[in-house]
């Protein structure tokens, strides 16, 4: 079972990407079978996989959340958070557990974060072989230029984990947990040169936005990042390279790169109403 966190529905060429080249995953595509009509059962990492391994919904294992389910501004909270658990609790029955149970060689082979303290390590929730060259800073660069998020070396180690079991005759269950293609985005020096200048579009700025109690825009090219904290609110400008702490604002002593962020920030995103750049009404 390959799983992979943040991985876009399009992002595989089975899938229609134009851009993306994925020929093995093309080729399991090709020669196994697809659900098309299959949901994952969260919308981000650990409660769903707390799902597809334990085989239930959300309110029975109770990791609805990563962290906290109590997020976001409390005035514009709707709902009572629900508690949240911070991992996947010893006594759910994963697919390891009833696999081990039924004789199979159990592996995992990248990313877990279900332990925490509900949670256990996934040498308790039946998989004999624990292997993650990420372990400790998931999500962090580890600055190995040759195995970015731990790609190669999570496929190689799965790999071999499936020969041995299989040289062995013993049935196997590999769990391919992929850190990859989650933040931060690494790739191989090789990788990156082929896909320069490719069919993606070419910006010289990145930009994002967050619509959490109001809308959030920001962007960032060169040193600079620009941030507007809300609709109709200034336009804050952070030199990262000396303020990466964000702390001085330069918006007063910088009016060109004020100009260049108020273009970034209108032209880079298109209205959608469900994402207005309107704050909401008080209640
Ligand atoms: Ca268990």
């Amino acid at each position: 079972m390959v799983y992979a966190d943040d991985l876009g529905w399009k992002d595989v060429g089975y899938n229609g990407s134009d851009y993306h080249e994925t020929p093995y995953i093309d080729r399991m595509a090709r020669e196994g079978m697809l659900f098309h009509h299959g949901y994952a059962a969260a919308g981000n990492c650990a409660p769903s996989r707390a799902s597809l391994l334990s085989g239930t919904y959300t309110p029975r294992h109770h990791v609805f959340a990563v962290g906290s389910t109590d997020r976001g501004p409390r005035q514009f909270q709707r709902l009572i958070p629900i508690p949240n658990k911070s991992g996947l609790a010893p006594d759910n029955v994963t697919l390891a557990d009833a696999l081990q149970s039924a004789g199979y060689a159990t592996g995992i082979f990248g990313k877990w974060h279900l332990d925490g303290k509900d949670g256990a390590a996934p040498g308790e929730q039946g998989f004999e072989v624990v292997f993650d060259s990420q372990k400790g800073s998931p999500n962090t660069r580890l600055d190995r230029p040759e195995d970015p998020k731990g790609i190669f070396s999570i496929t190689a180690a799965a790999g071999d984990f499936m020969e041995k079991s299989k040289a062995a005759g013993k049935p196997f269950f590999a769990f391919v947990s992929h850190h990859g293609i989650h933040a931060a985005l690494e790739a191989r020096p090789a990788s990156l040169a082929k896909f320069k200048g490719g069919p993606a579009p070419q910006r010289d700025y990145y930009y994002w936005e967050l619509h959490e109690g109001k809308p959030i825009q920001a962007a960032r090219w060169g040193d600079w990042k620009a941030v507007r904290n809300g609709a109709a609110q200034p336009i804050e400008i952070y030199d990262l390279k000396t303020d990466a702490g964000e702390t001085r604002n330069l918006a007063r002593e910088k009016p060109d790169i004020v100009a260049k962020a108020e273009s970034i920030l209108k032209s880079a995103r298109t209205d959608h109403p469900d994402w207005p750049l309107v704050n909401p009404k008080r209640r």
